[in-house]
């Protein structure tokens, strides 16, 4: 089994809904376990500004499907949510990223690992760090990392609703 963690991000539609949607497909596949679920947050949009803000969460998981077969995965996640990708960074039901597996690197452009952006983005390494705090990123403590960023506003959320 390798262990992988998958950023997870919504803000259109039902939002707490889309996420849940999204963390039973990933149960349901039994070539995947959920290991760890962080807070959910609610973040200011990053990229694009003149759209709604995200409900964002990232999970930890064990699987035995490699980088590509859980990248189809992850889109199929997003078909099934009917996500339509109409502008860059824009409006999204549902984006499901592969942040890390295991120490996996890749510069590929359909999948490059550790995610290439994740490093600058509070919605990301917030959460993560939330469940270990103990990763090395591209070498570099999490900590580390997280002690250098001043991004966008993210506030954890109570989802019991
Ligand atoms: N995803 C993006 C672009 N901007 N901003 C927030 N706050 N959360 C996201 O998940 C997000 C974003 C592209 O994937
Ligand atoms: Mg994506
Ligand atoms: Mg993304």
């Amino acid at each position: 089994m390798s262990k992988a963690y998958l950023g997870i991000g919504t803000n259109m539609g039902d939002k707490f809904k889309n996420i849940k949607d999204t963390l039973e497909l990933l149960s349901e596949n039994n070539r995947i376990n959920i290991t760890k679920v962080s807070s959910y947050y609610e973040t200011e949009p990053v990229g694009y500004a003149n759209q709604d803000w995200f409900l964002n969460v990232v999970c930890e998981i064990e699987t035995n499907l490699l980088p590509y077969p859980l990248l189809d995965y992850c889109a199929f996640i997003e078909q099934a949510l009917k996500r339509e990708r109409i502008i860059r960074w824009g409006p999204r039901i549902i984006d499901v990223d592969i942040l890390l597996y295991e120490d996996f690197t890749s510069t590929d452009e359909k999948l490059t690992l550790p995610h290439p952006r994740m490093i600058e983005r509070n919605f990301v390494m917030i959460p993560l760090y939330e469940i270990n705090n103990n990763l090395v990123i591209n070498g570099e403590p999490i900590k580390n990392i997280i002690d250098r960023l001043n991004g966008e506003e993210i506030r954890k959320v109570n989802h019991e609703r």
